[in-house]
């Protein structure tokens, strides 16, 4: 069944975030990944915008689900084509939240399956690991990969991800929504 779902709000700084009275459920990933894409297939609606243009998530979008949980949907980063200027800004955005959010319940941190860890997921891997943010690896796209490279990639995230918990996800097939909503109701207690 199609949860309840609705648009909360968007913010570009800290000021604007809601109060956190509810466990939430960040996406995050290199621009393009797919984080949009994730939430909506989820939710069984087009509630965030997705685009093939990168980067075009700019701010931090807040969803109610089902009146227990928020998600929230990042702006990618790792986009090289961003100026600099707004490349800094994403950052000191998707931080200012991370760091401060007492509300955080999980951090779902999006891989392309076909590329596996690129240079800025693992700064933020390393990020989330030094501030003991929990998180959760979500491979994307997996529709673009067949068997063979599909076992090539696995290898390779697990290389640098030995033991926590991934997921395989397509917005195409629908495989790992099950598996995704199960980790969240696992972190919500109340
Ligand atoms: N084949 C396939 N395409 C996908 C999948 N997920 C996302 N896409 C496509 O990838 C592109 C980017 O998707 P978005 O969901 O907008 O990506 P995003 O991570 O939110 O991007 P930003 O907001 O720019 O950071 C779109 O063209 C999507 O249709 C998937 O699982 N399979
Ligand atoms: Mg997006």
């Amino acid at each position: 069944m199609r949860p309840q779902a609705r648009f909360l709000l968007t913010a570009v700084d800290a000021s604007q975030f809601p109060p956190p009275r509810l466990p939430e459920f960040a996406f995050l990933g290199r621009s393009n990944v797919g984080k949009s894409t994730l939430l909506n297939c989820l939710l069984g609606q087009k509630l965030a915008h997705t685009s093939s243009t990168p980067g075009r998530t700019q701010a931090i979008n807040f969803f109610e689900v089902e009146g227990r949980i928020l998600f929230v949907d990042l702006p990618g980063y790792g986009y090289a084509e961003a100026p600099k200027a707004v490349q800094r800004g994403w950052r000191k955005l998707i931080e200012s939240y991370l760091l401060d959010r007492e509300s955080l319940a999980l951090c779902f941190v999006l891989l392309d399956a076909r590329r596996g860890w690129m240079e800025s997921d693992l700064q933020l891997r390393d990020w989330l690991e030094f501030h003991r943010k929990p998180y959760a690896v979500v491979a994307t796209k997996s529709d673009k990969l067949n068997r063979k490279e599909m076992n090539e990639s696995q290898k390779a995230i697990r290389a640098l991800y030995p033991d926590g918990e991934l997921i395989w996800f397509s917005g195409l097939t629908g495989q790992g929504v099950k598996e995704i909503w199960q980790t969240i109701w696992k972190r919500t207690t109340r």
